[in-house]
């Protein structure tokens, strides 16, 4: 099988992230708990006054270096890797791409090493990449091609519960995926 795995909120953190950088920044500010993120985008579940200090976080260096990994995330890459499955790690960067393009590399090189770095696959448009699946936190994929070749498998995150997908966590994958 080929199994294209997403980034952002199935391998690294980036709602931890997020968290961490805002109660450092702006302690006085009311963080959004995870379990009330109903939208996808961060910047969705805060006021339009505050969208831009969200902006300032996501755009500002290191905060896609410095993600911590999602537990289980990388045991179970090495794993999908060793029973013989083509996986590749599909990630969609921010259109101000300045500091997350080069971060990602970072990130992949620090945390799964230089073997991984080759099987990074950058693209806006993930319905244009082949494979069999492609396990991704975000509710809704599109592109331009309407029937992509991958079914969507759900990284279970709290903005995706109403999504009637097949869906998993690192914990439970392999019940999920009985290749
Ligand atoms: O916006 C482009 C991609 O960046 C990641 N992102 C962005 C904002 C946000 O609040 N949350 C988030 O995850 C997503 O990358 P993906 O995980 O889809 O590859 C989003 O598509
Ligand atoms: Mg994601």
């Amino acid at each position: 099988m080929r199994i294209l795995v997403d980034m952002d909120g199935v391998i690294s953190d980036f709602d931890g992230e997020f968290i961490k950088r805002w109660q450092e920044r702006h302690p006085e500010i009311p963080v959004v708990p995870m379990e009330k993120r109903t939208f996808f985008y961060v910047k969705d579940s805060y006021s339009e006054e505050l969208q831009p200090l969200v902006a300032e976080i996501l755009l500002g260096p290191g905060f896609f270096r410095d993600m911590m990994p999602v537990e289980g995330a990388k045991e179970a890459l090495f794993e999908m890797d060793k029973m013989g499955h083509e996986v590749f790690i599909c990630t969609s960067p921010i259109s101000a791409y300045r500091n997350c393009v080069l971060e990602k590399y970072e990130w992949v090189e620090n945390y799964l090493g230089d073997a991984w770095v080759k099987r990074i696959i950058l693209t806006r448009d993930k319905t244009l990449i082949k494979g069999d699946y492609l396990i991704d936190d975000k509710p809704v994929i599109t592109g331009v091609e309407r029937s992509p070749e991958w079914e969507q498998i759900v990284y279970d995150r709290p903005y995706n519960r109403d999504v009637n997908k097949k869906r998993l966590t690192w914990a439970n994958w392999k019940d999920v995926l009985r290749f």
